[in-house]
């Protein structure tokens, strides 16, 4: 690796707001009222990038709702009408919230901007594939001519069956890179790879090129270290390739709410600084907010764990 890709905010310390390259992930909030606390979970410690997952290409409202038209009826029309008219505006919506997120990640000073093109949870289809594709395309072609006048480039994630329907694998994501645009990137994730991969070092492999941000957490979603991946291999992987970007520390730690939890101590339970909407991000992900010690000890963990193969 050309440079140090991991990065660690000194204990204690919050780092200011706008510092490049922090707290672009979710859960890395700035508490309001000033000073932050560390809430999460979906760490996104990023160098050179910034991350945004969850786009909203795709809304939770129906299209073609089909048995409405076959029933007919004025009532039906309108009513398919309306929710056609909504969901174009959720799309516009979107495009131009992912847009706003490129030109602050340019005036961070940032390079790169990962995208899940999907909303993050929904794994039931909205439309037929061929639409769905094209709505990808268009909303993604448009984020990308920003991209490229920022000088950002776009990285597209797939995750796991669980957490979307629409992209899952690498050669999916690549795919659609390629109808997006030629410098249009993807990101792949460790954690989704090995659910859904045949072979994620073939998939790395196969990235060459296209690959703009590389997110890392044992098939667990805890530290890298404490699963069972070869992280030797993975990192010597990305070398082969000669990448040089990020390593994205995403570890979700799990709530455990048995007796045979192992870290009594994960859960803060302190006063939190968040809002309902981010407490319910972040519990809709499976998690919960992170007492300071255990946040910190995981990212302590994935980078004795990653440094010994850099
Ligand atoms: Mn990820």
């Amino acid at each position: 690796m050309a440079h140090n890709p991991l990065r660690r905010r000194p204990t204690g310390q919050p780092p200011p707001v706008d510092e490049p390259g922090y707290g672009a992930g979710d859960g890395e909030r700035p508490a309001p009222g000033g000073g932050r606390r560390r809430v999460s979970v979906w760490t996104a410690v990023v160098p050179v990038a910034a991350a945004v997952a969850g786009l909203l290409f795709a809304t939770s409202a129906q299209t073609a709702r089909g048995t409405d038209l076959r029933a007919g009826g004025r009532t039906d029309l309108v009513d398919v009408i309306r929710h056609q008219t909504f969901e174009v505006k959720q799309r516009a919506a979107s495009v131009q919230y992912v847009r706003d997120c490129i030109t602050m990640v340019k005036e961070l000073g940032g390079q790169e901007i990962t995208i899940v093109p999907s909303t993050v949870g929904k794994i039931k289809s909205q439309g037929t594939p061929d639409q769905e594709w094209k709505w990808a395309v268009d909303s993604l072609k448009s984020c990308y001519d920003h991209g490229q006048r920022e000088g950002v480039r776009l990285a597209i994630e797939p995750l796991n069956r669980f957490e979307t329907y629409f992209l899952n694998r690498h050669d999916q994501a690549l795919a659609l890179a390629k109808d997006v645009g030629p410098e249009c990137g993807v990101c792949v994730d460790v954690f989704h790879m090995n659910i859904e991969e045949k072979d994620m070092y073939q998939a790395i492999r196969n990235c060459k090129g296209r690959l703009a941000d590389f997110h890392v957490a044992d098939n667990n979603r805890m530290a890298c270290g404490m699963g069972h991946c070869d992280w030797g291999k993975i990192i010597g992987t990305l070398k082969e390739i000669g990448y040089d970007g990020a390593l994205t520390v995403e570890f979700v730690a799990p709530v455990d709410r048995t007796p045979a939890n192992p870290y009594p101590n994960a859960i803060e339970k302190g006063p939190v600084n968040l809002t309902a909407d981010e407490l319910k991000f972040i519990e809709d992900h499976g998690s919960s907010t992170l007492s300071d010690e255990f946040y910190t000890w995981l990212v302590s963990e994935t980078s004795k764990t990653l440094r010994k193969y850099m």
